[in-house]
């Protein structure tokens, strides 16, 4: 007996190959939406039936009733606003009767929308009912009020075509070959598990746990996408996951990946998952503590109760129609007994270990050692590859300054200093080498000194990103675009910025290249420092004045830095 999907019907809103046909000639009429990742997600979820019974991006009336009721017109529970967003300029530019086609990035045709109604979103208002705070601190609410259009579109959708995958497509199932494996292999018991986090030996034994009180294998059912920054990227975590396969008991659990873009919205977004498992087939669904939370701020905050998320699933397990496995209690490392147990089953005089994963991420980061009562060796060493020691990861070097504050200069000596200590690959980006090369055609107004920089800021994250070390020299004179670009760079590894300090009357008096009197005598305009402005930095991690100290002993300071910071050993 596999479970009914949610009201009665699993739905499958990919058409057949003659529709398709049809809708492709068809689309070539129609205007166009392009998806970006977050609703991409929501599209195949859509289209495969995990988010059955709905057949499209919600209407306005199910959005007001998900939000009053938390249910669908209809009267099934539904959690979560499943909704397509669309900026102001689009909205004006669409009516509801017409159709629309939704094409990935690269612009091709996934689906159409056949719209029936277009309204502007209250953000506030649905950041309190469905996050229960309009603190952007909250990584859901600072993607509704950051990352989300101004109006949402609702109406049914047809596809043509599911999202296109290229990694891991072994471990990708729709709902529909879930339940044929399921019913092939004979499982009738299936306790699903919801996980962001690599599965360490306390999840891990969690989830055998679960296994046993419901007598039931176990789909292992992981997010393949990042939540929240600060989350293992997907490659790594699913390559864990594939290690830890290995120590459940044989034929005993399968690994697949849920394409689902989290909103880590707490309790209500716990009751979606239990529907989309549902919906997979599974007949049990693992609830724990803080699930679907993003867990406490920097400044130690929650948003919501640790217990709320197993509560509220219970409250509405007969609506739900999936039985949920609670799992309040904290699994422990019990020393005597070299074991995890639920907290309180542990016996008295015990020595208890645990460690958040936050700490563990920090050891990680600091390249520390990991003691293996915590993990599987096999996933701390992935987690290793993935996670290396500041001192084996890129970084950029970002030096900014007016024109003649000696830049370039500390940038050739740390070039050649960093070559000479070996170890990582160096490049050097010059502003006079990169208006060369990169942005030969810009001039140095506002907007071209943005895209200059921009472009250096994007080569210095590739370069990070792959574990080398790039070197930057531009004015770089607007703090906006330079917080741009260390928040892109910070995703893959360092960002030193470094402020070089030069007073504008010692540039000026230096005046290497003569553009200072040019500028004073009116024949350079928009000159930076004379007619055009410069925002020094706030808290740049270093800061010289190169006034008082030599080029070699300026670059010293910088080197001095990383080694403090542990960039370099
Ligand atoms: S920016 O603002 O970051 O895009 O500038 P950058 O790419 O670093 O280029 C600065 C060099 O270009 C020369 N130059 C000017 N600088 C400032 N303002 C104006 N209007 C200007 N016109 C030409 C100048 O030599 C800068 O070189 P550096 O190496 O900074 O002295």
């Amino acid at each position: 007996r596999i479970l009914a999907a949610h009201g009665g019907e699993l739905v499958n809103l990919v058409v057949d190959e003659a529709r398709a046909q049809m809708l492709r000639d068809l689309s070539r009429t129609l205007p166009s939406l392009t998806l970006n990742a977050r609703q991409l997600s929501d599209l195949e979820l859509l289209l495969n039936g995990a988010f059955s019974p709905l057949r499209g991006f919600m209407t306005n009336a199910d959005y007001e009733s998900v939000l009053d009721r938390m249910q669908l017109q209809n009267g099934l529970l539904w959690p979560l606003p499943i909704c397509l967003d669309v900026s102001e300029a689009e909205a004006r530019s669409l009516d509801a009767g017409q159709s629309v086609a939704l094409r990935d990035v690269e612009g091709f045709m996934l689906a159409v929308l056949h719209v029936e109604d277009i309204w502007p979103i209250d953000k506030l208002r649905e950041a309190e009912i469905i996050y229960g705070t309009t603190d952007t601190a909250h990584p859901g609410v600072d993607a509704l009020f950051h990352g989300t259009g101004t109006h949402y579109v609702g109406g049914t959708v047809e596809g043509v075509q599911l999202p296109l995958h290229f990694a891991f497509k072994r471990l990708r199932h729709t709902p529909h070959e879930m339940r044929a494996l399921f019913k092939k292999l004979g499982w009738r018991r299936i306790v699903g598990f919801q996980t962001r986090n690599p599965v360490h030996r306390a999840q891990f034994e969690m989830t055998l746990r679960a296994m046993d009180r419901a007598k039931a294998n176990l789909l292992l059912h992981p997010v393949a996408r990042r939540a929240m920054p600060g989350d293992i990227d997907y490659y790594t975590r699913i390559r864990c996951y594939q290690a830890v396969s290995r120590y459940y008991p044989p034929n005993m659990m399968l690994l697949s990946l849920l394409p689902l873009a989290m909103r880590l919205a707490g309790p209500r977004e716990a009751l979606l998952h239990a529907l989309i498992r549902k919906n997979y087939g599974c007949t049990h669904f693992i609830v724990g503590r803080d699930h679907a939370s993003p867990g406490v701020t920097p400044d130690g905050r929650r948003f919501y109760d640790p217990e709320a998320a197993v509560q509220t699933a219970l409250e509405h397990q007969e609506a739900l129609g999936i039985e949920i496995v609670p799992f309040e209690e904290e699994m422990v490392y019990v020393y005597e007994e070299d074991a995890y147990m639920p907290a309180r089953e542990v016996p008295p005089q015990s020595t208890i270990k645990t460690m958040s994963l936050e700490e563990f991420h920090r050891r990680l980061r600091e390249g520390k050692r990991v003691p293996e009562w915590f993990s599987f060796p096999e996933v701390i060493e992935e987690l290793q590859r993935g996670y290396p020691p500041r001192h084996k990861q890129g970084f950029t070097i970002f030096c900014t300054g007016l024109s003649g504050a000696g830049k370039s200069t500390i940038a050739r000596i740390l070039y050649a200093r960093l070559l000479e200590m070996g170890g990582r690959p160096v490049t050097l980006l010059d502003g006079d080498v990169v208006r060369r090369n990169l942005s030969s055609e810009l001039g140095f107004s506002k907007e071209h000194r943005d895209i200059n920089v921009r472009r250096i800021g994007f080569v210095a994250s590739e370069i990070t990103k792959n574990r080398g070390i790039a070197i930057c020299a531009p004015i770089a004179p607007y703090a906006a675009t330079r917080r741009q670009i260390r928040s892109l760079i910070e995703k893959y590894g360092g960002f030193v910025e470094v402020y070089v300090a030069t007073p504008l009357e010692v540039c000026e008096s230096r005046d290497r290249k003569g553009l200072y009197a040019k500028a004073r005598a009116g024949l350079i305009k928009g000159f930076t420092g004379i007619d055009d402005p410069y925002e020094p930095p706030s808290a740049p991690e270093v800061l010289i004045d190169t006034t008082e100290l030599t080029p070699d002993e300026a670059a010293q300071e910088v080197l001095l830095y990383l080694e403090r910071a542990g960039y370099i050993k």
